[in-house]
């Protein structure tokens, strides 16, 4: 079938206005938001339902068309982004954006994949509830996004990861069969867990439309603390101590580093620094609870006073009102912002043992200062699970394209110390386009054949998501 034939098939599919193929409507879903990555697209759809989506894959896999499903298209591996063939289909799930149900008794609430995940949250609230995932890019990412590269954020350390967060998954195969996996069941051990395979597998094994997502108790207080401290072993002490006298209450512990904390005030409005003097390193945690007294706010204050008078922490600002606590994680938040408009960067998304992290980052940070003079080290992020964002701003006077030239050696630097250290090159961002050589590296042989095999059940004419995540042979 002729291209034009293809396109008229998906009209009569979807509805002619589904159909995008001029380019200046198609152009903002063509690259990744990074713009790393840029593609061409036989046409941009954009399916109304489930029913739709089953109807669209089902002439995609007998068509032998590419699909590349895209959610809010915020994800850092260009996993969104279709190749430069232009005989891809880009499907976007936006359409998709009604939560189904909420069930307050269940603690459960079931949405569609193309309601963002700040609607998501506002819809648990609303019933009184949490959902917990909690992503800088909340506003514009969708759940379905968010299931299909396993987000992580910065709650994961209360309530784990996207995957510990499903009930329950409605999926469009490859072949347009719809797998309805919904239920929300807590208990339910009857064979494999099939719905897990989908959760990370990045648009490459089916078109996730639907899940039902695990809701907790809506937290009625907040214990939030800046703490200032002189290195990251101090950190990983803190992190162990708050756990402990908290009675694992800590719900976030973020790593800030100086140079994070100055791009932030320099580039986003608004933001002070809470301290009157600069520190190496700052750790910005949080306490919550459902328990409407003071008693978390005692617990995380005689913890800080302690921490300080042992020597571990050098200066702590404890939250006093909402707006302080909102200025906080505004700043943390807007790190990746305030990175991107103080020039380019190189990112690593790495996770260590969380007792080998301060060793890591003084080796690692050793060999930055050595190797790339032009760069400022900015690691920071989920510590709290062993996640660092390692990245490297150019400094002002560096050349761009002279730097970001050397990336790939750069990388290719970190991510063999953190395998040696036993560690992962991408704790939450994924594969994508962009690590699909990582994987191959340092990924175990056994199990890339398993991810092969599954693949070539589940896509055997690998349409979903061409080339992203894995190369088949
Ligand atoms: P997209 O970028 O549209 O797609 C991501 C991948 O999922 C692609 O491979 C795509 O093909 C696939 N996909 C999308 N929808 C579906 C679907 N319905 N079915 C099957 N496959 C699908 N990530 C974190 O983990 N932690 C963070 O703290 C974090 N903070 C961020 C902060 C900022 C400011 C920004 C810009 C991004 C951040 N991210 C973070 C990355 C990003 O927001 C997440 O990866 C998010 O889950 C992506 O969702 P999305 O809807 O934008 O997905
Ligand atoms: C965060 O934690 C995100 O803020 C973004 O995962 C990380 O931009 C980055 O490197
Ligand atoms: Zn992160």
């Amino acid at each position: 079938m002729s291209a034009s034939a293809q396109l008229e098939r998906l009209r009569a599919e979807l509805g002619a206005d589904a159909v995008l193929t001029e380019p200046e409507q198609c152009a903002p879903y063509l690259s990744d938001h990074r713009q790393l990555f840029h593609g061409r697209a036989l046409a941009v759809v954009r399916p109304g339902d489930t029913a739709q989506v089953a109807r669209l894959l089902r002439v995609c896999e007998a068509q032998r068309i590419g699909v590349v499903p895209q959610g809010g298209n915020t994800s850092y591996c260009g996993g969104a982004t279709p190749d430069a063939s232009g005989t891809q289909v880009v499907v976007l799930l936006e359409r998709l954006d009604s939560i189904r149900h909420v069930d307050a008794a269940s603690h459960a609430l079931t949405a569609e994949a193309g309601c963002t995940l700040a609607s998501v949250q506002a819809a648990a609230a609303q019933a009184g509830r949490l959902f917990p995932l909690s992503l800088g890019s909340e506003g514009s990412c969708q759940i379905g996004g968010n299931l299909a590269t396993n987000a992580g954020g910065t709650q994961v350390l209360r309530y784990g990861m996207m995957r510990d967060l499903v009930l329950g998954l409605e999926v469009v195969l490859a072949d347009g069969r719809i797998l309805d996996s919904l239920s929300a069941l807590r208990k339910d051990n009857t064979g494999y867990d099939v719905k897990s395979l989908f959760l990370g597998s990045e648009g490459t094994l089916g078109i996730i439309t639907a899940a039902a997502l695990k809701l907790f108790p809506a937290p009625r207080r907040h214990a939030t603390a800046l703490v200032a401290l002189s290195d990251v072993q101090a950190a990983v002490a803190l992190l162990m101590r708050l756990g402990e006298a908290t009675d694992d209450r800590l719900s976030a512990f973020e790593l800030i580093p100086r140079a994070a904390l100055e791009l932030t005030l320099r580039h986003l409005p608004g933001l002070t620094d809470p301290f009157t003097q600069a520190y190496p390193w700052y750790v910005l945690c949080e306490c919550a609870g459902s328990v409407p007294d003071e008693t978390l706010q005692v617990a995380l204050q005689e913890a800080l006073t302690a921490a300080l008078e042992g020597g571990i922490v050098l200066d702590a600002a404890l939250v006093r009102s909402e707006r302080e606590r909102g200025a906080l994680w505004r700043m943390r938040e807007g790190i990746p912002t305030a990175q991107r408009a103080a020039g380019v960067g190189m990112k690593h998304d790495v996770s260590l043992p969380v007792g080998r992290l301060a060793e890591f980052v003084t080796r690692a940070a050793a060999w930055v200062a050595e190797h790339v003079p032009d760069g400022r080290l900015v690691a920071y992020g989920h510590v709290g699970d062993g996640n660092l964002h390692f990245n490297i701003q150019a400094l002002p006077a560096a050349d761009p394209a002279v730097f970001l030239a050397r990336s790939g050696q750069v990388q290719r630097a970190i991510h063999d110390l953190v395998h040696e250290f036993g560690g992962s090159f991408s704790a939450e961002h994924g594969i994508g386009q962009l690590k699909v050589a990582e994987l191959e590296r340092y990924g175990d042989a056994v199990e890339l054949e398993v991810m092969r095999a599954l693949k070539r059940t589940l896509d055997p004419h690998q349409i979903l998501n061409p080339g992203k995540v894995l190369r088949l042979p």
